[in-house]
């Protein structure tokens, strides 16, 4: 099970708490001392550069949730992980506690009864942090992160949103997107593309009281284009949210930042998703604007059983998203932590929880 009441607790005493995508909803957004999964931003890496220890539970600290290995952790660095392989696998770290994520949480939640790490001046820093973090993603996805907006109202609150790997999962499904409780924000962890409907039809089944929405890339969708059948068939309680940008963003914006924008084998050839969806039996709409899609979305939602919302994102525009940072910018040198002593009054930030 989640650590999730371990973790509201130690929030309570003062600590920032960052996740990891896959982890979103562990701790509600919607707690002041949530930074979400903006451990990409600016803001947060300030924060980070700040506290005097971090501790790390259940996350192996992969390129995703570091920037590529670029982010600083202080000195003080204290990993737990159930599994041992799990020790000083990406960045060394100065204690390694082999062990399960609730317990040792909840351990220290009963060590710590008592202290509180509260600070009204930490607490506006880290409120800046998430605001900062918030506003720049906002202006970066412009009618993107209208869309994002437009979706949470439309779904319930205990609504499941699976991501493919694409853009939009990347940017605001995963990040922008606000969700209070766990496992309602899933993606495919390895980041393989042409799950995310067979994700969503599996968790439609398992969740028959919850609506689920698919948000796929069309590119992705190719590979699993079959499964629309199976939605149907299985009266799937689920709209499938196809952003069409007619082929591979994510690759289409490394290609550019990285690589002279010399495109290869990006553009690719995409059917009506509307008409396809309309030919398997399902409830199917297009939207070519925003506010075309805060319609369709509501009639997408409100009705139960299988839908397809294509996105016309050519027609609202383009989704700046360059991709990951490259490997060889990176600093690979030992020297990823910076030089602290513990204060007494720690600044301690909790980086990430995957699933304990
Ligand atoms: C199985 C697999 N093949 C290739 C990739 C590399 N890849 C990552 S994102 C992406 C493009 C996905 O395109 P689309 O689903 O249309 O989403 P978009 O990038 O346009 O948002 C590709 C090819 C991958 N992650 N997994």
């Amino acid at each position: 099970m989640h650590a999730t009441e371990e973790l509201r607790e130690l929030a309570d005493l003062g600590i920032p708490i960052v996740s990891s995508t896959h982890a979103r909803g562990v701790l509600p957004d919607s707690h002041p001392r949530s930074l979400g999964a903006f451990h990409n931003s600016a803001a947060v890496e300030t924060l980070l550069a700040s506290a005097d220890l971090a501790l790390v539970v259940g996350s192996r600290l992969r390129s995703n949730e570091t920037k590529t290995y670029s982010i600083q952790f202080p000195e003080e660095l204290i990993q737990v992980d159930a599994a041992p392989a799990a020790q000083q696998r990406n960045y060394a770290v100065r204690h390694f506690i082999c062990a399960e994520a609730r317990e040792t949480l909840a351990a220290l939640v009963q060590d710590l009864a008592g202290h509180s790490f509260t600070s009204a001046a930490y607490d506006e820093e880290i409120r800046q942090a998430r605001t900062d973090a918030v506003a720049q993603l906002t202006e970066q996805l412009g009618p993107y992160a209208e869309i994002c907006f437009a979706l949470r109202e439309a779904l319930p609150k205990d609504g499941i949103l699976v991501r493919d790997i694409t853009m939009s999962g990347s940017t605001w499904g995963s990040r922008l997107f606000p969700v209070e409780a766990p496992l309602r924000n899933i993606h495919s962890l390895a980041g393989a593309i042409g799950l995310g409907l067979a994700h969503a039809i599996g968790s439609a089944k398992a969740n028959p009281d919850k609506k689920v929405v698919a948000l796929v890339g069309d590119g992705g969708l190719m590979l699993g284009i079959g499964e629309i059948a199976t939605m149907v068939q299985e009266q799937s309680n689920l709209v499938l949210l196809v952003m069409n940008d007619g082929g591979y963003g994510v690759m289409r914006g490394i290609q550019n930042k990285y690589f002279d924008d010399r495109q290869y084998f990006n553009q690719l050839h995409t059917p009506s998703y509307k008409d396809l969806g309309t030919s398997m039996g399902c409830q199917s709409y297009l939207a070519t604007s925003v506010a075309e899609f805060k319609d369709v979305i509501q009639q997408a939602i409100a009705y139960i059983g299988p839908s397809v919302v294509e996105v016309d994102m050519n027609s609202i525009g383009p989704l700046n998203f360059a991709g990951p940072r490259r490997r060889s910018c990176i600093n690979k040198g030992p020297a990823r932590h910076r030089k602290t002593s513990l204060r007494t009054a720690a600044n301690i930030l909790l980086w990430t929880i995957t699933m304990a």
